[in-house]
């Protein structure tokens, strides 16, 4: 059932044994805005503890101090942040059946807890908790605003997305002034990239291929070269935003391999609804950025794509 910020708010207030889950393969609006989710209602006195099935990577450690001990305690109310659907929680989906609230910025959310309160206007899911803050009258600090603050930049692609507002500037000017160490941080997150990072982007460009006219650039990372690079997901997710960085290029797609024989599609666009083309592929996520899946051969995954995004190209025109 979808619910105000105001019935959110409540909802918390309520509970004091609160578990907060983000979805698996977490990015920095994942994490972040768990995690200060977390701290505001640690902050009020309530025991919480927050859990992703893959962990928390180590640059958000070195960023707000990520991974800490919560505790080991059974919550008697569960929370998903960022997280669309119920599938994407992993493992920790089938561990806790009854997700109680979704907290979440997604057009796309299945409505699969008890209560979803989603913002489909805002840019990450922690502009969504930063608005819960004073409706749960929770402080922030430091800390908080760090957690924040990379997940609106992470999502926002350092504030240059287009589903960048106003509004999302008016917030980061306001978690900037708790002190949040911007160099740092934006460093770590959009300037720094791995070595194996490097190998993918070197395979990324030679499999590049382009589709209609050159408005579709579509890339192929294979299982043996995403497994010979030790390549990470954060990692990867920067190697899908490059084929619609260049010119006259409307859709990108990335499609890579995984180790159990499927193959997992990114979608990113600069004008077409990339949300549209992988719900036609049984898929979801957001109008620039979106994603799905496939159990069939590599052959029939790549023509379903090119397929779907051709229909939603047309249909746009
Ligand atoms: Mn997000």
């Amino acid at each position: 059932m979808i619910i105000t910020a105001e019935k959110a708010a409540n909802l918390l207030l309520q509970q004091d044994n609160i578990l907060v889950l983000c979805h698996r393969n977490p990015d920095g609006d994942a994490i972040g805005s768990a995690f200060a989710l977390k701290k505001m209602l640690q902050s009020l006195g309530k025991k919480v503890r927050m859990e992703c099935e893959s962990g928390i990577p180590a640059k958000y450690d070195v960023l707000f101090g990520a991974r800490e001990d919560d505790g080991d305690f059974a919550p008697d109310y569960v929370v998903a942040v960022d997280t669309a659907d119920r599938k994407l929680l992993g493992t920790l989906g089938q561990q806790y059946p009854t997700v109680n609230l979704a907290v979440d910025h997604h057009e796309t959310n299945k409505d699969y807890a008890e209560f979803t309160y989603v913002e489909d206007k805002a840019a990450a899911a922690a502009e969504v908790v930063f608005k819960l803050a004073p409706l749960l009258g929770a402080k922030l600090d430091l800390r908080i605003a760090t957690a924040l603050y990379v997940g609106l930049s992470t999502d926002t692609g350092c504030f240059v997305y287009s589903n960048t507002t106003a509004n999302t500037h008016i917030i980061a000017g306001e978690l900037i002034s708790y002190g949040v160490n911007l160099g740092e941080v934006n460093k770590i997150l959009f300037e720094t990239k791995t070595k194996s990072r490097v190998e993918i982007d070197k395979i990324a460009l030679n499999s590049l291929e382009f589709f209609f006219g050159g408005e579709l650039a579509f890339v192929f990372l294979p299982l043996s070269a995403l497994e010979a690079s030790g390549v990470s997901e954060d990692d990867l997710d920067g190697v899908s935003a490059m084929p619609r960085q260049i010119e006259g290029v409307k859709v990108g797609i990335t499609l890579r391999e995984r180790a159990d024989g499927s193959y997992k599609a990114s979608v990113r666009t600069t004008c077409v609804n990339a949300a549209d083309i992988c719900a036609k592929c049984g898929g979801g996520g957001h109008k620039r950025a979106a994603g799905c899946e496939f159990k069939t051969s590599f052959e029939e995954a790549k023509a379903a794509l090119l397929e779907a995004a051709k229909q939603v190209m047309d249909e746009e025109e």
